[in-house]
């Protein structure tokens, strides 16, 4: 007891409740320890992340991808970036939990338990791109506060649920309903449990869409908890905020919905362009909707080296938020040349396209790969980064790598 300080009776007491069982030989541990039970977990196991994922955040975890952990056609849950806003829930029973349909613009507000959603309402299943409307704002100059993804605020799972149309016609909806906004079971991070971190939504155009799901399987299997277990809207491209995870209620609203990220800066851009750094005023900002085109090389790996003799197949997927892409080009020229990919159409609308090319490089050096999609009303994506914006969104500047032949 001399030499070493020993842990204090009322330490252990506080730790044995959050704990919630005796700790045995507790009396041992030495003073200032914390139990590793009380440390910050691990967000690789927590997650089961690839471990070349990164971490962005630890307080609320945003975590992203690389471009070439992408390769996937789709997605798999390792190498899906997560972006949270607050808490993800704990404690979860998806056998109690319901989803409510309601809001001034409903005929009837009705409750939906899991058991009646997957069996009053037939299943469907889409791959949905899904990228973050920051995706890409480390690039903005000046900086734009918030998360600074690079470019792995982007995924492509196949989705699995109920139509929200389905529900919402099922509930009814009254003639002057504009929007849908949903309310989700994550807590803010000031522990106010009046406030709500995200309640986003969308017009009831988009609302109505085939593709937009309730979903309540991701990727074949139960939503995991990071992505919204056990109920997720998904609208597929259209910033990923639009896409509630763990939502337990859609409001159906007689005017744009107002709740949290709606208004002010979040998720909006200026509806005139501004010089960088320029202050906006809120009245000047208007929501985003559909994601621009936008591509990502995913093979090789940035940095790759090559035998000279040899060509490089290059890979990669691209998409067009609401359209699709029609035209794939790289450059090896740093954007003088282009040539054309061999690029593959969606397995749905909303999903993102693959597209593949074989280069031959002239000679033995270092060279870039730049790759630029174009979409059906004839925009390409810009080879540098494009309208600064006070908040750094929609960064669809050409993707590119480096290579080197030897
Ligand atoms: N309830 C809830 N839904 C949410 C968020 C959130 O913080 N809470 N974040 C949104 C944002 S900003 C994005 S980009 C996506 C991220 O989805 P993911 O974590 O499954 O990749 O979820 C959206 N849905
Ligand atoms: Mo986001």
């Amino acid at each position: 007891m001399k030499r070493r300080q020993f842990i204090q009776k009322a330490a252990l007491t506080s730790f044995t409740t959050l704990i919630g069982a005796e700790i045995v030989f507790g009396s041992n541990m030495p003073k200032d320890y914390q139990p590793l039970a009380l440390q910050d977990p691990d967000p690789f196991k927590l997650f089961n992340l690839d471990k070349e994922m990164v971490v962005l955040n630890e307080r609320p975890w945003n975590i992203e991808a690389k471009a070439h952990l992408l390769d996937d056609k789709v997605t798999p849950n390792d190498k899906m970036f997560i972006r949270n806003n607050g808490i993800i829930p704990k404690e979860i029973d998806d056998r109690k939990w319901t989803l409510t349909i309601d809001g001034e613009s409903v005929i009837k507000s009705t409750s939906y338990t899991l058991t009646t959603l997957k069996s009053k309402f037939k299943a469907y299943s889409y791959q949905l791109t899904l990228e973050c409307g920051g995706n890409g704002r480390s690039e903005f100059n000046p900086p734009a506060k918030g998360n600074q993804w690079t470019i792995g605020a982007v995924q492509c799972a196949n989705w699995t649920g109920v139509r929200l149309k389905d529900l919402l016609e099922d509930a009814g909806i009254k003639s002057d309903a504009v929007y849908i906004g949903f309310h989700a079971a994550d807590t803010h991070l000031s522990g106010d449990a009046g406030k709500e971190p995200i309640s986003r939504g969308m017009p009831m155009a988009k609302a109505l869409q085939n593709e937009t799901l309730i979903a309540y399987k991701m990727n074949g299997n139960d939503i995991p908890l990071a992505h919204g277990f056990p109920l997720r809207l998904v609208a597929g491209g259209w910033p990923a905020s639009v896409s509630g995870k763990w939502v337990q209620r859609i409001s159906i609203r007689n005017i744009e919905h107002d709740g949290a990220k709606m208004k002010g800066m979040a998720y909006r851009v200026p509806r005139l362009p501004v010089a960088p750094g320029d202050k906006v005023k809120d009245e000047d900002m208007q929501i985003i909707e559909s994601m621009p085109v936008k591509s990502i090389i995913t093979y090789p790996k940035t940095g790759a080296i090559i035998p000279k003799e040899k060509s490089l197949k290059i890979r990669g997927h691209c998409w067009a938020g609401e359209l699709q892409v029609k035209e794939m080009e790289y450059s090896i020229d740093y954007g003088a040349t282009w040539h054309s990919c061999t690029l593959e159409k969606p397995i749905n609308r909303l999903a993102w396209q693959h597209f593949s090319a074989k280069i031959n490089f002239p000679k033995q050096g270092y060279y870039e790969v730049w790759a630029r999609a174009t979409d059906e009303k004839n925009i390409s994506q810009p080879m540098l980064v494009p309208g600064w914006n006070p908040k750094g969104y929609l960064n669809n500047a050409c993707h590119r790598i480096a290579v080197k032949t030897t």
